[in-house]
């Protein structure tokens, strides 16, 4: 992996002349945010630093297993922080505090932005960006040998976490050679690898299963060859699911074969969000959710539109 050694130092030399670090996870916190937050969190605590790790919303129940998981907020004051790290967000409003604490975009202090998203402008004043890294934890491992940290285990299992959800667990096509020798060697630190499987994994609620079921069940193939699925906002109520409860579920969606991509849309508070996924790799459905605003990979991406689903219902009339 080619990082940018000189952004790593500087980011190195801005941790250490810091005592006051906050650490930013992306709303809708996922594996790879979460565990990206707490490597880093469980290594500067044991700098002596003092640091928060921050998320809009709260975190879901399957990562209680991390350490220091209960340490994370969803309320802070900026500018009781000299610096800030900002880990797996593809861009500034992914933390979703860029209206309620606009000052921590204004670059009046350090920022340091270390994520994989190509849609990551660089919106901090130290970036580091690896866009063929297949999890942001990832790129903190290599920061990590860069700047001769050491990686206990909470901090192994941390990154493995990150790893493990961006790969789909080594099922996604950005698993490489690179990766699995990251893998072997976190687990050689120790990483908890059982707990991750058993947590993240092989874990899955009532109302999950249910809210799947009726994924599962709106699944049909539109005369241009995409796999469509829609969800509306009675599904959530009425399963009791939450909208992070999706997690996974469109890689089912994505599994019909001869397909060109998948299209999940699930409406929300008065916004429809489009999940897009495609096995091909003649497809960037990164391009098409652009259209709609939005961003992403290659393989994985997403957008989000307001309005709300309407059910349209087609007649025609065959020979008989
Ligand atoms: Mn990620």
């Amino acid at each position: 992996m080619d990082l940018n050694r000189n952004e790593v130092i500087k980011a190195g030399k801005a941790i250490n002349s810091a005592e006051k670090i906050l650490l930013i996870s992306h709303k809708s916190p996922d594996g790879d945010t979460i565990g990206s937050n707490l490597a880093l969190y469980d290594y500067l605590l044991s700098l002596g630093k003092e640091v928060t790790p921050v998320c809009t919303d709260l975190i879901p129940e399957p990562f209680y297993f991390l350490e220091h998981v209960k340490a994370y907020q969803n309320e802070f004051t900026s500018n009781d922080y000299e610096l800030v790290i900002i880990v797996d967000c593809g861009a500034h409003y992914m933390t979703n505090f860029h209206e309620t604490q606009p000052e921590l975009f204004d670059k009046s202090r350090p920022v340091i932005n270390i994520d994989h998203h190509p849609s990551n402008d660089g919106f901090g004043t130290i970036n580091i960006i690896q866009t063929n890294a297949c999890s942001t934890t990832r790129i903190i491992y290599e920061m990590f040998k860069i700047l001769k940290w050491s990686i206990n285990r909470n901090i192994a299992t941390a990154l493995l976490t990150g790893i493990f959800t961006d790969t789909g667990s080594f099922m996604h096509s950005n698993t490489k050679s690179s990766t699995l020798r990251t893998a072997g060697d976190l687990l050689s630190k120790g990483a908890d690898l059982r707990s991750i499987r058993k947590y993240l994994f092989k874990t899955t609620p009532l109302s999950t299963l249910q809210l799947w079921g009726r994924v599962l069940k709106n699944i049909h193939i539109n005369e241009n060859g995409v796999t469509m699925t829609v969800l509306n906002q009675n599904d959530f109520e009425e399963t009791k699911a939450d909208y992070s409860e999706l997690t996974g579920v469109i890689d089912y969606v994505n599994s019909v074969p001869n397909s060109d991509f998948s299209v999940m849309l699930t409406e929300r508070d008065g916004t429809v969000k489009g999940s897009l996924r495609t096995l091909k790799n003649d497809i960037d459905v990164a391009e098409i959710a652009n259209e709609f605003g939005g961003g992403g990979h290659k393989k994985a991406a997403g957008f989000t539109v307001p309005g709300r689903l309407e059910k349209e219902i087609r007649w025609r009339v065959v020979e008989g």
